[in-house]
């Protein structure tokens, strides 16, 4: 059985546990990391001290977008995780784009999810939402030409920037319309791991 370590409501888990439930995975998920224990036999599979780490049979893997790549690649098919080198190479670039919008929204969602009024620093929250609405119009315009990050159907593509869209959405960090990013979450919503594991509170 899968064994994933890490909080719920870390986007990089989000990520891996979505994913699981695409794949109609049995798994274990223990809480582990910010508000929760983090001990030193967590930190022997993971020396980065961070969130999530997956144990699958024979192996023990850090980095979400890691996580994502080996557990499509081993029980996924070739819809999801195309073996054709071109068709992957244009839906992987979405994954390694993520940790770019994750940097630049980072305050926003520090300030507003995390701090206490008095604590905030509007302007480093206004920064960071100009740079995500402005990284939004980069994935409106590829979602304008085609229905997923992926191509033509879902795939692992969509995973990353689908959690950090929910983000996105919730915030209220649009500064212009992103129609086809919004459809594209719409249809997100309707996926049931996306609903249960994605869509919860920011906390
Ligand atoms: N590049 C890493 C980043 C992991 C990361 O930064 N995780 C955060 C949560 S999203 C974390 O562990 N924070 C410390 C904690 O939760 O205690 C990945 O994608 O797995």
């Amino acid at each position: 059985m899968l064994t994933i370590w890490g909080r719920l409501n870390s986007h990089n888990v989000k990520k891996v546990v979505w994913l699981a439930e695409e794949l109609a995975l049995t798994y274990q998920r223990h809480d582990v990391g910010g508000t929760f224990r983090m001990d030193e036999a967590y930190r022997v599979k993971n020396p980065n001290a961070l969130v999530p780490t997956i144990e699958d049979g024979n192996i023990v893997l850090w980095e979400s977008n890691a996580i994502l790549r080996y557990l499509a690649a081993r029980h996924g098919d070739d819809a999801l995780w195309p073996a054709d080198p071109v068709r992957r190479a244009l839906a992987d670039r979405w994954m390694d784009w993520q940790f770019g919008y994750a940097e630049a929204q980072r305050p926003a969602f520090t300030g507003l999810v995390r701090q206490s009024p008095e604590q905030r620093d509007p302007a480093a929250i206004e920064r960071a939402t100009v740079a995500c609405a402005r990284m939004m119009t980069v994935l409106d315009a590829a979602l304008a030409i085609q229905p997923w990050l992926s191509g033509d159907t879902f795939g692992l593509g969509d995973v990353p920037m689908g959690v950090y869209a929910h983000t996105f959405f919730a915030l209220g960090l649009a500064r212009e319309p992103v129609p086809h990013v919004a459809h594209w979450y719409e249809r997100l919503k309707t996926r049931p791991g996306f609903a249960a594991n994605v869509m919860i509170p920011l906390t």
